[in-house]
């Protein structure tokens, strides 16, 4: 069988990864190239994300590849990001500051303000997408006095705004076009009509695109700067990360729900169509385009989000916890003493997280967690009993009987996650691969680069690559 490489490009909130995929003719082997940091930045009360840093790592990564003796077998690349974000581009095709992070303050209380000007009802109907304060459409309402967007002659999403540096084309992939809140759900187009009344310009949206797409080669100076060979293409995979990460979900089927877990724990089912009335609003769940035609139905669920904040808190008061440390803590904490809302508002917010963990048990009257190991039981003991709850209201609504719940990306290492989450839903947890999303990156260009035929076959070739861990559900 014939090999091929192809290298996924994969930044989430948290850390970036220059992946690259061997395959063999049956199977798909991943090796990382190059890891990087990522997080968002403080400047004057605002929250950025360096994305001029995060290009320089990209590149880095590539040239880092460019080296391999068999680079001629490289048939393209890949990226994904976590999404709802974006950058503006100036006349110039210069980027126009850089782009805020979801969890900018900018956002607070702006969904209400919208809420006035266009029904939350319809918008639900248009887009089918969960009701998140930094949705892109909020964003966009909040700053429109910032002068920016007059300016603007494109806005990108973050990684449209990478396939803009790598190839000079500027497109908006589909899967993550469809976390706008401004893309109408079942015809798959923009619903500039939606953001008109909000005075917000819609000249600047570039053309959809289908995840699966040739976009096409590397700009020259680029690809002769980094020795690549000049018949790579690039391939616009599913850049919404969770995207990515679905399509690699091994064995995923109807009975199935899957949590792809890091920053944010992303909790849902796959449909072939939106799922789009009044009980699904009132649940707040969305409908995410999935690759080829799929739809992801899932809720955001706060996610590792929490023991991040904490950790960063734990390393400034002079404890460096690595998170094998902080699960072993936790594992040993008494089970189930205290309980958050993980999606409380005071959680999304960047903050003193202990503190806010604490200040919600004193409130709620419960004991209130002091050391490592009874904060993170309190997070994972609660992000756990969310998930149930999710899944169970999943399953109610779309009438699906859900047996197993597979979890994929880097919290599906947390052995002790996996197991409170198997006994919570008393169901089976299968977990891997840790990197779901640049599987599933990487099949999409193996699909559109002719090495495989569709999406339920990269599903099997999933299945066969990469190693599953499996949690029974414990009783009583
Ligand atoms: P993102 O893509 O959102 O940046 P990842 O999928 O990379 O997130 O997952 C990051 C999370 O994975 C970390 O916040 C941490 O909780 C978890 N994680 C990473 N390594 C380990 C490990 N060795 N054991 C347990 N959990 C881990
Ligand atoms: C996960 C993710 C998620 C979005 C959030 C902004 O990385 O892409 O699907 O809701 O980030």
């Amino acid at each position: 069988a014939e090999r091929a490489h192809w290298i996924a490009i994969d930044i989430g909130a948290s850390s970036g990864r220059v992946i690259l995929g061997r395959w063999d003719g049956s199977r798909v082997v991943l090796e990382e190239l190059h890891r990087f940091p990522n997080g968002m930045i403080e400047r004057e009360g605002h929250l950025f994300w360096e994305v001029g840093r995060l290009w320089v790592e990209v590149q880095r990564g590539l040239q880092q590849y460019a080296a391999n003796e068999e680079v001629t077998l490289l048939r393209s690349i890949g990226i994904d990001t976590w999404a709802v974000d974006y950058g503006l581009l100036d006349a110039q095709g210069e980027l126009i500051g850089d782009p805020f992070a979801y969890r900018d303050p900018r956002n607070n209380g702006i969904a209400e303000q919208v809420d006035a000007l266009i029904s939350p009802t319809e918008l639900y109907q248009r887009t089918g997408l969960q009701r998140l304060p930094f949705n892109t459409l909020y964003q966009l309402y909040a700053e429109r006095h910032s002068g920016r967007l007059e300016r603007a002659t494109a806005l990108l999403l973050i990684p449209d705004l990478f396939h803009y540096w790598l190839t000079g084309q500027r497109v908006a992939e589909y899967t993550n076009a469809s976390t706008t809140m401004f893309l109408d759900a079942r015809q798959r187009v923009w619903a500039t009509d939606l953001l008109t009344p909000l005075g917000i310009p819609t000249h600047i949206l570039p053309p959809l695109v289908m995840p699966g797409t040739r976009l096409g080669p590397l700009r020259p100076e680029l690809q002769a700067d980094l020795g690549l060979p000049a018949s790579v293409t690039v391939v616009a995979v599913g850049t919404h990360d969770t995207a990515s990460a679905v399509a690699a979900v091994p064995h995923l089927d109807a009975q199935s729900a899957y949590i792809s877990s890091g920053t944010w724990s992303l909790v849902g089912v796959e449909r072939t169509e939106p799922l789009i009335n009044d009980a699904a609003r009132q649940l707040n769940v969305t409908n995410e385009g999935g690759v080829y035609g799929t739809i992801r139905l899932l809720k955001n669920v706060s996610g590792l989000w929490l023991l991040q904040e904490c950790q960063r808190r734990w390393h400034e008061d002079g404890l460096n916890l690595r998170w094998d440390d902080i699960v072993a803590q936790a594992a040993t904490a008494p089970p189930r003493r205290s309980l958050i809302d993980p999606d409380a508002p005071e959680f999304l917010a960047v903050g003193d997280m202990p503190a806010r963990i604490r200040d919600y048990c004193r409130r709620t009257g419960q004991p209130e967690p002091e050391t490592v190991g009874e904060i993170a039981r309190c997070c994972l003991d609660s992000l756990a009993l969310r998930y149930q709850q999710v899944i169970d209201a999943l399953a109610e609504l779309t009438g699906q009987t859900i047996t197993t719940v597979r979890i994929v990306g880097g919290g599906s290492q947390n052995a002790l996650l996996c197991q409170l989450t198997a006994d919570a839903c008393r169901r089976p947890v299968v977990a891997g691969p840790t990197e779901g999303t640049a599987l599933g990156n990487i099949l999409v260009q193996a699909i559109a680069t002719g090495y495989l035929p569709n999406l339920s076959t990269a599903r099997q070739v999933a299945a066969a690559s990469v190693g599953q861990q499996r949690y029974e559900p414990r009783v009583g």
